[in-house]
């Protein structure tokens, strides 16, 4: 701790890379926990593809709703929190993340770059026009009312806790399909706004956080199992410009090998932590 913290004190440029890691304690699932409730027989990793989306749409749709709501109930952590921290002290800062919810945004962090996307970027599949997010809950579709749901009366039964913020959709406990909604220009089906399995990244933030990684000095990764590509190539660009990389997971990734210090621990309590050692007191916590 004490070595990365004084590379980070003395740090001019910082990227900080992040995946589902740092939205753990926060709630939201990470990409590795098996799915749940209606997914549970899925793997993420084929349900985000377009050839999924085609096959069943409602299926897909209504589970980047159910991921929608369970983002927009969950708040911020300290993880977060010292993100944004990081960004106040150091002279340049850029977080560069491979998650689809805003926890980033809401934390404080100043335009994250998204490699994969956002969760409240729906666009039309046919004419990629954006589209606007679902306002009301969906009604389930004809299909979700098989023996999977219970048959629902006017919704009413389902709503166990406060009324969410508007806009958020009203999906939880096991989930449902939910029919996409249509394009009001063409159409064609709505698709969530994230970069899917088979898909290119958006190329202005790729280019973006390569330019990001090979002009830092310092780049932390968080959270992340390094797995997926071209954003685990992120920390290595950043490694062969000759930065230092410092990496926090409570466990062993194939990053290990590129870091020159691995904090093994949980985001919302290592990143506090780092922050404190490397300004004193003055930490966000
Ligand atoms: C493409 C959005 C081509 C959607 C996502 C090279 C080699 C091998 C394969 C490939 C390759 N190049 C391309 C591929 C194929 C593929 C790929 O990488 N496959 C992998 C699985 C082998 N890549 C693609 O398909 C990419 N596209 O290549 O297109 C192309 C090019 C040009 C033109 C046309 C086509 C697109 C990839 C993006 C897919 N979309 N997300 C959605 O979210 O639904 S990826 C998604 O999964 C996430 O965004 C993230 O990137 C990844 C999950 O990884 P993590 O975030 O790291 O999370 P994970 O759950 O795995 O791990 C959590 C970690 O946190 C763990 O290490 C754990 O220990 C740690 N942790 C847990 N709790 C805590 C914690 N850490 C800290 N604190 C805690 N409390
Ligand atoms: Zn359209």
């Amino acid at each position: 701790m004490r070595e990365a913290a004084a590379l980070l004190a003395q740090a001019r440029r910082v990227v900080v890379f992040t995946g589902a890691g740092i939205s753990a304690e926060s709630g939201v699932p990470t990409f590795r926990d098996a799915l749940t409730g209606l997914w549970r027989s899925f793997d993420a990793r084929r349900l985000a593809t377009p050839d999924a989306f085609r096959d069943d749409p409602a299926l897909v749709w209504g589970w980047y709703e159910w991921r929608r709501a369970t983002a927009g109930r969950a708040r911020p952590n300290a993880g977060h929190v010292a993100v944004a921290a990081i960004e106040a002290r150091v002279p340049h800062a850029v977080v560069v993340t491979q998650n689809v919810d805003d926890l980033h945004e809401r934390a404080g962090s100043v335009a994250p770059i998204h490699l994969h996307g956002s969760l409240s970027a729906p666009r039309c599949s046919a004419c990629a026009r954006p589209a606007p997010l679902p306002a009301e809950p969906p009604l389930p579709d004809a299909t979700s009312l098989s023996a999977e749901a219970p048959p629902l009366s006017g919704g009413a039964t389902l709503r166990a806790e406060p009324p969410l913020p508007s806009g958020t959709p009203d999906e939880h406990g096991d989930g449902r399909r939910v029919a996409p909604p249509r394009c009001a220009h063409c159409a064609g089906p709505v698709r969530p706004g994230v970069v899917w399995f088979g898909e290119a990244l958006p190329s202005a933030a790729l280019e973006a956080a390569v330019e990001a990684a090979s002009a830092c000095d310092l780049l932390l990764t968080v959270g992340t199992s390094g797995l997926v590509y071209p954003a685990a190539e992120i920390p290595r660009v950043a490694a062969r410009f000759g930065a230092l990389v410092v990496q926090v997971n409570p466990e062993e990734t194939p990053l290990d090998a590129v870091a020159d210090v691995n904090l093994r621990g949980p985001a919302a309590q290592v990143l506090p932590a780092l922050v404190r050692a490397a300004w004193g007191a003055a930490d966000p916590a």
